[in-house]
């Protein structure tokens, strides 16, 4: 499988992340990219489409403020990478705010996304490594791996979240749909629901999200992710919450596939872009599925039958010492 990668995407270095009341060393650290790139072999780097792509996705403000965020956190005295510290509630009046922290709350629904003086150039290439991999499979490959880092389903149009800034997905989706693309599909494998997915596509019924995770009773992101989001207006029907229960293995995990590749044939779409993070290993230290590196084949296989043009974005995966054969299992098997 042709594989898409930019070195560009090292510049995002994040230190920490705060969460359970503490600093954490960040999981989404650079230790991943060896992992892959060990476990892909050769790689091609992406062209450069500009902003236009990205901003099919994504406003223009959020990108501005992306760009910005840690120059002018710089300005206001501070060290080290961007966090937020303090949100407007749900429903608070817009207000054309000014202190960077002010902002960071206003763009951020979580304080484990820092933004550091690489984010926006990483976060800028992840975004064109999808769009050369979709390009690929628009000219007539069958699959192509987009190897995205930082991942993309957690932040939505105008937030950033869950180690995302910038939703390689639905750049991917968008793009194919620009290019006449009618109907496209999402998989997201990730052990996290893809909040940022389901919320850029909740209203379109042209683009089907489908996601098997964790219970986002228990796990994060929480607010979503929970069976009865099934789209709005045109778009109901077009996502689809496969929610699963902490210690999850591969006997039941196949069940919930299956459903969910069933629903995507029923969408007949002309391009499947899929969200594969690694994070359902049983050894992964964030997360709390038990599927093993061997599952990763039949998952791919069960994927593959659709006999779809796919596009495979890379999300999370944090168990580094088994994530390049938990990368290379899934992929090989296409
Ligand atoms: C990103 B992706 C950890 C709390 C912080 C953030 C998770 C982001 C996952 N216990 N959670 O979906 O792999
Ligand atoms: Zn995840």
């Amino acid at each position: 499988m042709k594989c898409f990668w930019d070195d560009r995407q090292r510049a995002h270095v994040p230190a920490s992340e705060f969460f359970n009341g503490a600093m954490h060393p960040a999981a989404e650290h650079e230790g991943r990219v060896e992992a892959i790139l060990k476990a892909i072999g050769s790689t091609q780097a992406p062209g450069d489409l500009g902003l236009d792509p990205l901003l099919r996705v994504h406003s223009q403000d959020y990108l501005d403020f992306l760009r910005m965020a840690h120059d002018q956190w710089l300005a206001a005295g501070r060290e080290g990478d961007a966090l937020p510290y303090t949100f407007p509630v749900v429903k608070r009046r817009p207000l054309k705010l000014q202190r960077i922290d002010a902002l960071l709350g206003q763009y951020s629904f979580d304080t484990s996304t820092p933004i550091g003086p690489g984010t926006w150039e990483a976060s800028y290439w992840a975004a064109q490594t999808a769009l050369a991999a979709t390009n690929s499979v628009l000219g007539g490959e069958r699959t192509a791996f987009a190897f995205c880092r930082p991942p993309g389903h957690h932040c939505g149009a105008d937030y950033l979240g869950g180690y995302s800034y910038l939703s390689n997905a639905a750049i991917a989706a968008e793009h194919a749909v620009a290019a006449g693309r009618k109907r496209v599909a999402i998989l997201d494998v990730d052990y996290h629901h893809g909040n940022g997915t389901q919320d850029i596509f909740y209203e379109r019924g042209d683009v089907l999200y489908v996601s098997i995770h964790a219970d986002p009773v228990m796990d994060y992101p929480y607010y979503w992710g929970h069976a009865d989001e099934r789209g709005q207006g045109t778009g109901e029907g077009a996502n689809l919450n496969f929610p699963l229960p902490r210690g999850t293995e591969w006997s039941s995990y196949e069940g919930a596939l299956a459903m969910a590749v069933e629903a995507i044939g029923r969408h007949a779409p002309d391009l499947l872009i899929v969200s594969y993070g690694a994070d359902t290993y049983e050894g992964d230290p964030i997360s709390y599925f038990k599927l093993r590196t061997t599952d990763y084949a039949p998952m791919a296989r069960t994927i593959a039958k659709l006999g779809l043009p796919t596009v495979v974005v890379m999300e999370g995966g944090y168990a580094v010492d088994a994530l390049g054969a938990n990368v290379s299992e899934f992929l090989s098997r296409f």
